[in-house]
């Protein structure tokens, strides 16, 4: 198929700390797939990570390094426009314009938003705010058909199809309208500290959280550390969040169904299911690991794959822009 028939797909990671593996199975496992059929565009979106203080120096460094995680994880950058956001300066332009078609109480009703604004109180910034319409932007400018996210991007992703809807209503048809591609089975990775609340990359407690790069001993240790219950039966159910966010990671890395892991477990207690769990996690991730020690020494490497990706994502951002500019009414010179 041609180039330019294909479908399109464009998803990103912030750089706004160390990937976890809510991240990976949630979202980057699955990019890969989309390789031979779409045109896909991969991110590093570090526009968005500003909307929390960053130490420049290691939000540089993540840069480089989310990247490079997104080859480890097997894109491979002659088939897929690997790109960071702000080296395509259209986005933070669509982002402005779009800011002016999305409504204050649309963004108020953010559940990610009133969260971070709790865990951020210092700084409740507008960016903060508007960080949904700039994510439509991500996504309209490159007339995206689908977007493989976890399940907590839901309701942004739910936005920028109201904003596209809403401005091909007042200019005729400008926006593709996107969908979600949500995984069903690792939609959410829970925080083995708290289950009930999502693993997050920015989260304090070290032990709460699998990071894609920990080495094989912390893996094994923080999944051994993992809050269950007080029963022992490895069993899949709602008042188990802990075992059953272990028997999601233990069925994503060896394919197993939750009846075999039963099965597997019947009788054994958690202490075997922990181990188990680790282990199948930490080898999971080994090649991974590898590839990424091995790219991350190339940083002249890195900055080629970065421009190539730019300029693509550049010509395809532009002709959406030339389009918006002038059904707004913006002259084009
Ligand atoms: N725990 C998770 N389970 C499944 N998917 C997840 N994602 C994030 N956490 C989980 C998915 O990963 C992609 C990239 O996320 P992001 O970098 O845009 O930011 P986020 O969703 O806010 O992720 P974090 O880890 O919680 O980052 P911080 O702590 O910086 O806010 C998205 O597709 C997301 O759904």
């Amino acid at each position: 198929m041609a180039e330019n028939e294909k479908k399109v797909v464009f998803s990103g990671v912030q750089p706004s700390g160390n990937l976890t593996i809510g991240n990976y199975l949630g979202a980057i496992k699955n990019f890969s797939r989309f390789s031979e059929e779409y045109k896909t565009f991969y991110c590093v979106v570090e526009l968005h990570a500003i909307t929390v203080r960053q130490v420049p120096a290691e939000l540089r460094k993540r840069t480089y390094e989310t990247l490079a995680l997104y080859m480890a994880c097997g894109l491979d950058p002659t088939k897929n426009t690997l790109f960071v956001q702000s080296h395509v300066p259209q986005h933070a332009e669509l982002g402005w314009m779009l800011d002016c078609y999305t409504m204050f109480g649309e963004l108020s009703r953010m559940t990610q938003f009133k969260d971070k604004s709790a865990k951020h109180s210092q700084n409740i910034n507008a960016g903060l705010f508007t960080y949904p319409t700039l994510m439509a932007a991500d996504i309209l400018l490159y007339q995206t058909d689908l977007v493989p996210v976890g399940i907590d991007q839901k309701q942004h992703l739910e936005l920028a199809r109201d904003i596209a809807i809403r401005f091909n209503q007042l200019y005729g048809d400008t926006f593709r309208v996107p969908e979600g591609y949500i995984p069903t089975d690792t939609m959410k990775i829970m925080s083995l500290a708290e289950p009930t609340a999502k693993m997050s990359k920015s989260d304090t407690n070290q032990n709460a959280v699998v990071y894609i790069l920990d080495s094989k001993d912390d893996i094994i240790r923080k999944f051994k550390r993992a809050v269950t219950d007080s029963d022992t039966r490895v069993c899949f159910s709602e008042d188990k969040p802990g075992v059953s966010n272990l028997m999601t990671v233990y069925r994503a890395f060896t394919g197993k169904s939750f009846e075999e892991i039963e099965r597997e477990f019947d009788g054994r207690g958690y202490g075997d299911f922990k181990l188990a769990v680790g282990e199948a996690c930490a080898d999971g991730l080994a090649p991974v690991r590898a590839e990424f020690d091995r790219l991350i020494k190339d940083k002249a490497y890195l900055e080629e794959v970065m421009k190539a990706g730019a300029q693509d994502a550049f010509v395809n951002a532009r002709r959406t822009m030339s389009k918006v500019r002038r059904k707004i009414g913006f002259v084009n010179i």
